[in-house]
């Protein structure tokens, strides 16, 4: 069987020239999950030596809305670097990925250490910050087709993300109303709510999937809790303005 390292290096190079691949599991029907978060490990490693900095997590497929968009329905978790973040309001370039898709999403600035089994209330203590967020995601599979193992390795489809203005962890975040908008046009309506009930509880997952790696939140890491709503597939000429109830709005043009 090919290494993981052989898969990192598959899934890595796929992200970084943006060029399309098979699933892995369509070679390998026998990867498994954990085979999968080693890949992903592997893979983000590649990054790092590339000089990319970490930046913290990302939650995924916390919402039935995301689950069934991709026809998996079970949360994964993905790493995020510095290169992934994108300044709010400029060009998304359309070539630098295979597909690109935008969704929105809650951010969660860590203050203090946090890992393993927490309650809600413990992991808010360990929140800094919240703001609204986009997330592009970008999976490297053909036609954005995949089984959970698929995902997993390629870093749950992470390529970009947006984080608008900090407000203060006090912020309650539990059901707002998200507007997104295309040329002024609603695609898609929806609430924070849908992000397993509460977005805090995708924190509380993070600490504990995280720890399963023998990883924990550090201070200074964002956390992002998994898209609100399905997402939206971007096209050059697209401008996307995606309002966050009481905490904002954030948006960017899509450029050839
Ligand atoms: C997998 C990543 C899911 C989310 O927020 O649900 C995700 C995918 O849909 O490609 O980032
Ligand atoms: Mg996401």
């Amino acid at each position: 069987m090919t290494s993981l390292a052989g898969l990192a290096q598959i899934v890595d190079e796929a992200a970084r020239t943006a060029a399309e691949i098979p699933q892995l599991t369509d070679s390998l029907p026998e990867l498994t999950v954990d085979d999968a978060y080693a890949i992903q490990a592997l893979s983000v490693a590649r990054r790092r030596l590339r000089g990319e900095r970490r930046a913290g997590y990302k939650m995924g497929l916390t919402s039935r809305a995301k689950m069934q968009q991709v026809g998996v329905s079970e949360v994964v978790w993905g790493r995020l670097t510095d290169a992934m973040r994108l300044t709010e309001g400029g060009d998304l370039i359309r070539a630098r990925y295979v597909h690109p898709r935008v969704e929105p999403e809650i951010a969660y600035l860590i203050g203090k250490p946090l890992e393993g089994e927490v309650s809600a209330a413990e992991a808010l203590l360990a929140v800094e910050a919240i703001a609204p967020a986009l997330e592009i995601i970008d999976s490297r599979y053909r036609d954005f087709k995949f089984s959970l193992p698929d995902v997993v390795a390629d870093n749950s489809s992470s390529s970009g993300f947006y984080v608008g203005s900090w407000a203060k962890p006090s912020t309650e975040v539990g059901n707002l109303g998200i507007l997104m908008e295309v040329n002024g046009r609603p695609v898609q309506i929806g609430s924070t709510a849908a992000i397993l009930g509460h977005p805090v509880r995708s924190l509380v997952a993070a600490a504990r999937l995280v720890a399963r790696a023998g990883e924990r939140l550090e201070p200074g890491d964002i956390v992002l809790a998994g898209g609100a709503t399905a997402a939206h597939p971007l096209t050059p000429g697209e401008y996307l303005q995606t309002s966050f109830q009481s905490l904002g709005t954030l948006s960017f043009h899509v450029v050839a």
